[in-house]
């Protein structure tokens, strides 16, 4: 039986959130992420290594098989289009909101919406569910100063607090998913690796639901 098994992570509020469970499930990571140089991080269990990406690479290498299962953002998720995964478990942790956004006090204009977000895709779809025509200006980071200095109309954003909004002058204006992360499962591991990952699958639907 081939027990060998990659778990993907991505370094911050993930990897912390996670590392509980696994703990719970008996796995324990030799190195910390945060201080190692190290991308591939042994733990307890020989057959168990846990490799540390950019979040939005998560996905890409659980899709290629390159690691069995990993650990993605349901926002992260959104803007995948692969279908070799699949989404087993909600995890429950890192948990905010993907919204709408725009200054305090905004009245919307006559012309067509611009929006800026790192969520193109998931920008797209809502605003093709409420029929608006909009114009999506693709960002990597610091989005909330899209609207201070006139480029775009709103954004589209995760927030938790609502703290980063207010202190840019914003504030959140439509709900458009509740995020978690989830557990993500290579289609092909799961057939080839069947017990192994049912084993973890179940070990971690426990620890979940003793959190
Ligand atoms: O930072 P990097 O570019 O490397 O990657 P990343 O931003 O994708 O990684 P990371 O670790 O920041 O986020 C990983 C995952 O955490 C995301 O994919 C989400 O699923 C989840 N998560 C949960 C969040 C937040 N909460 C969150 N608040 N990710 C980002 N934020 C940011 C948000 O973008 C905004 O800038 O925090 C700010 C808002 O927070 P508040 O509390 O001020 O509202
Ligand atoms: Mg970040």
């Amino acid at each position: 039986m081939n027990n060998k098994l990659t778990i993907a992570l991505s370094k911050g509020r993930i990897f912390k959130d996670t590392l509980p469970l696994l703990n719970t499930m008996g796995i324990e990571a030799v190195d910390d992420p945060e201080t190692s140089r190290k991308l591939i991080l042994d733990t307890n269990k020989p057959e168990v290594k846990l490799v540390i990406l950019r979040a939005s690479d998560v996905p890409t290498y659980v899709g290629y098989g390159a690691a069995d299962v990993g650990v993605a953002g349901k926002d992260v998720l959104m803007e995948y289009a692969g279908d070799s995964l699949y989404e087993p478990l909600d995890l429950q942790i890192a948990k905010c909101k993907m919204m709408v956004a725009g200054p305090v006090n905004y009245k919307p204009g006559n012309g067509r919406l611009r929006i800026a977000t790192k969520y193109v895709e998931s920008a797209r779809r809502y605003y093709a569910e409420q029929g608006k025509q909009v114009e999506i200006i693709k960002l990597y980071g610091s989005m909330e100063l899209a609207p201070i200095v006139g480029l775009t109309d709103l954004i589209v954003d995760l927030v938790d607090t609502g703290n980063t909004l207010k202190a840019n002058g914003l504030e959140p204006m439509e709900h458009i998913a509740d995020i978690s992360s989830r557990l993500i499962v290579n289609k092909a591991s799961m057939k080839m690796k069947n017990e192994t990952i049912k084993q973890f699958l179940s070990a971690m639907t426990d620890a979940v639901s003793n959190a």
